[in-house]
């Protein structure tokens, strides 16, 4: 039996039909479950705490979209079951996109004049173009790297950073402590596309801001936990950070009261950068459920000890 749980219920709906499609109306159960103790394989995002250790021949948690720090931190990791995620080649893309057009929009004053235009009030700014700027990537996983590479093709200077050391075409790839300070000091676009771990949370803070150039902009368009929000507000107001562009929160959606809302230097959009697209990423699940029940290797298993 395969269980699905979406913490967006149409995108739950529309999963279920899917894998009902494809496998049988009998046997998809969408919680709330009426058959919790024959579910062998969940298609799950954001599931409620602990709600794995309650299946008991579960074997696959396939998370519905890229990141798994849902699963880790939501206390769904059971010891019998893998995990695997979403890695489909249109998520990357769809990154690279709203990458691009979120620093040409700040490279190009786009957001200031929306504002400047509310007061009719004319007034010209200084443009930066894309050979003269450098853009570094926290994480050149499987997305940050298709984004490096593409914004490198179009000319950008594009730098990137992981825990092991890559060589990709184009991009200046960076690993380790010392490296990430030499990075950061020359970026005017910081993004960052780390996934969420106990090593990562809290990474984007006051000593990361310090070490970059002085006016830079960060794009969070990995996990809310990264940023430490005060910090963040903390490098506007005194003009360490320029701008920032944040899709992802602590808590989604953003509480009306953050002070981010009314912050003019924060662009808020609401965790939509890059989301999954069940046209293009069910194959990979159909594929995940055959190799459950032959007892073959699972497609884009995670690491349960690094946690990503
Ligand atoms: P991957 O697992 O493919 O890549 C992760 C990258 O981060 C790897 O390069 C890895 O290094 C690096 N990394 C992990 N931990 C560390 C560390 N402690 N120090 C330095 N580098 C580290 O992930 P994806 O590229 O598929 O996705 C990245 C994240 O993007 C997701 O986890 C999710 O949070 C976010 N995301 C956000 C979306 C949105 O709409 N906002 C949509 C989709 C994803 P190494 O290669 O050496 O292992
Ligand atoms: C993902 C996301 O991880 O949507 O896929 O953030």
């Amino acid at each position: 039996m395969i269980g699905v749980y979406c913490s967006r219920t149409k995108i739950g709906e529309s999963w279920a039909r899917a894998l009902a499609r494809e496998f049988g109306d009998d046997q998809v159960d969408l919680y709330p479950f009426v058959l919790p103790e024959s579910i062998e394989f969940i298609a799950c995002w954001k599931a409620p705490n602990r709600l794995f250790h309650s299946l008991p021949k579960l074997k696959v948690i396939q998370s519905l979209g890229a990141g798994v720090d849902h699963i880790f931190d939501g206390d769904n990791v059971v010891e019998q079951a893998e995990i695997a995620r979403i890695i489909d080649p249109q998520l990357s893309v769809d990154m690279y996109e709203f990458a691009l057009v979120t620093i040409l929009a700040d490279m190009k004053n786009l957001t200031l004049y929306r504002d400047q235009q509310k007061d009719k009030l004319w007034k010209e700014r200084r443009y930066s173009t894309i050979p003269g700027t450098v853009i570094s990537i926290l994480g050149l996983g499987v997305i940050g790297s298709t984004v490096a590479t593409k914004l490198s093709s179009l000319g950008f200077q594009v730098q990137g950073w992981s825990r092991s050391k890559k060589t990709i075409e184009g991009v200046q790839c960076y690993s380790g402590t010392g490296g990430l300070s030499e990075a950061l000091s020359a970026t005017d676009y910081l993004l960052n596309l780390l996934p969420l771990t106990n090593e990562t949370r809290g990474f984007l803070n006051q000593s990361l801001f310090d070490k970059m150039k002085v006016g830079a902009y960060l794009i969070n368009l990995g996990r809310g936990p990264h940023l430490v929000d005060e910090d963040l507000i903390t490098a506007l107001d005194r003009e360490q950070l320029s701008g920032a562009c944040l899709d992802v929160f602590h808590e989604e959606p953003l509480s009306k009261e953050h002070a981010f809302w009314d912050h003019p230097k924060v662009l808020i959009t609401p965790h939509i950068a890059s989301v999954t697209n069940i046209e293009t990423a069910r194959q990979q699940v159909f594929e995940n459920i055959r190799r459950m029940k032959s007892g073959t290797a699972l497609l884009n298993v995670v690491d349960k000890v690094k946690g990503y």
